[in-house]
């Protein structure tokens, strides 16, 4: 008896100190993870076009208690009881986006934006069915059709890619389409540094009676903004993720009318998804916030000034960028011709301090797994407060890795490093 007394005694203590301990005390192991982790982005260039840092209140949101909480359903009709607190913080996180958008409809619980995407083609169309995507080599997402991925499994997928100067050929688009008869039209890159033409799109999906989805993952800050054509008046469907130059939390969103409203919110739960992370809802509700504010805006503009800075500097230093620039908040390096594999220049920008992943570009006879591009962005840099003119300088630090080679290590590593002290994250 004493004993059943003390056991119970002893684990009231122990839930007691699970619940106050911090993680440092209480998990050093992955507290010293995490710091370390710390140090890498700050001592770091990350010039991963998906990457970003989010605000403190981001970090904090998602954070909080609301992990606690299950809420399968939608605000006000949930599988659930207690979930009337977590109710507000979802329909603010709805009517945030909404506003940032100009969408009828919101749906902001897909856990990823290929979740988001699955969800999507779960409510427009029936295993079998086509899809037309753009090529993943070319610039697409694994998620539009690829036959590794479950939307190349389910649907028989067709593609479209760029022309030879790196550009989406619309009348090709709609040669394939008028051939094709897909079921759906997906308009969306992760690789494709031009304006996306969402107006052309919809009259191709028109002519051959597809729906439209739009995937602004990688563009969904600068629709934001106002310095990239919105998609909402033209796409029946709008997928992104929220951790891109959005600057959320890591998930996505699914947006579109009314009409199809309930399709989409059945097509997330209980179609593809199980409960909602309200956590990562409530943290996306303060990233939607920030961005309805005015100097969100300006932060967009500078990542878009940031990205064709480094592109022309790049080009003056004689290399290669797909499509000649960019419109966007990203670029791509052509390696083709070139014994420098997209591989071998990302793990020696790595020597330098520069995190940038390789790339399939246009034409490309490497695997994917080696690549003879890389893909540069901006939107963390930009977070962190660099300009113009540290671009300049990142573009002739790469430039040197490509055409010096690591010889120039030394040098460079400390241009970088100087770079990172006078922009430190928090
Ligand atoms: N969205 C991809 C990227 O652009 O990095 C990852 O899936």
């Amino acid at each position: 008896m004493d004993n059943i007394v003390e056991n119970s005694q002893l684990m009231a203590t122990k839930g007691e100190n699970i619940m106050r301990q911090n993680l440092q005390q209480q998990d050093p192991d992955v507290y010293d993870i995490t710091v370390r982790e710390h140090k890498r982005q700050n001592d770091n260039l990350i010039l991963i076009a998906s990457e970003n840092y989010v605000s403190q209140a981001v970090l904090e949101a998602q954070g909080s208690i609301h992990i606690n909480k299950y809420a399968e359903g939608v605000p006000n009709k949930r599988y659930y009881p207690g979930c009337e607190i977590v109710d507000e913080v979802e329909i603010l996180a709805i009517e945030r986006l909404k506003k940032i958008f100009g969408c009828e409809h919101a749906n902001v619980q897909p856990h990823s934006g290929a979740s988001a995407n699955l969800a999507a083609f779960f409510a427009l169309a029936k295993p079998g069915d086509k899809i037309l995507g753009m090529n993943l080599s070319e610039g697409g997402h694994l998620s539009h059709g690829s036959k590794f991925n479950v939307s190349g499994k389910w649907f028989e997928s067709v593609f479209y890619g760029v022309d030879k100067n790196g550009y989406i050929d619309y009348d090709v688009v709609l040669e394939i389409a008028k051939r094709e008869k897909p079921k759906i039209i997906i308009a969306g890159a992760s690789a494709y540094s031009r304006t996306v033409d969402f107006a052309k799109f919809r009259e191709i999906a028109n002519q051959v009676d597809a729906y439209l989805l739009a995937d602004i993952a990688h563009i969904a800050g600068p629709i934001a903004a106002g310095l990239h054509p919105n998609p909402i008046a033209h796409a029946h469907v709008t997928t992104s993720t929220t951790q891109k130059t959005l600057r959320g939390p890591r998930g996505g969103i699914i947006m579109c009318d009314s009409s199809l409203a309930n399709d989409i919110d059945k097509a997330v739960f209980p179609g593809t998804q199980g409960g909602p992370l309200m956590n990562t809802i409530a943290a996306k509700a303060v990233a939607f916030g920030e961005a309805l504010k005015p100097e969100y805006k300006d932060y967009q503009r500078s990542v878009l000034e940031n990205a064709k800075t480094l592109a022309k500097s790049l080009q003056q230093h004689g290399i290669k960028i797909v499509s000649g620039g960019t419109d966007n908040h990203l670029l791509l390096i052509d390696l083709i011709g070139l014994e420098l594999t997209g591989k071998q220049l990302e793990d020696n920008l790595l020597k330098v301090n520069i995190v940038a992943n390789r790339n399939t570009v246009p034409g490309d006879t490497r695997k994917a797994y080696i690549s003879s591009g890389l893909r540069l962005g901006t939107p963390a840099t930009t977070t962190r407060g660099l300009q113009c003119n540290d671009f300049v300088l990142i573009a002739k630090v790469v430039a040197d890795m490509i055409n010096i080679g690591v010889s120039s290590c030394e040098q460079s590593l400390k241009i970088v490093q100087d770079i990172c002290k006078r922009y430190p994250i928090a």
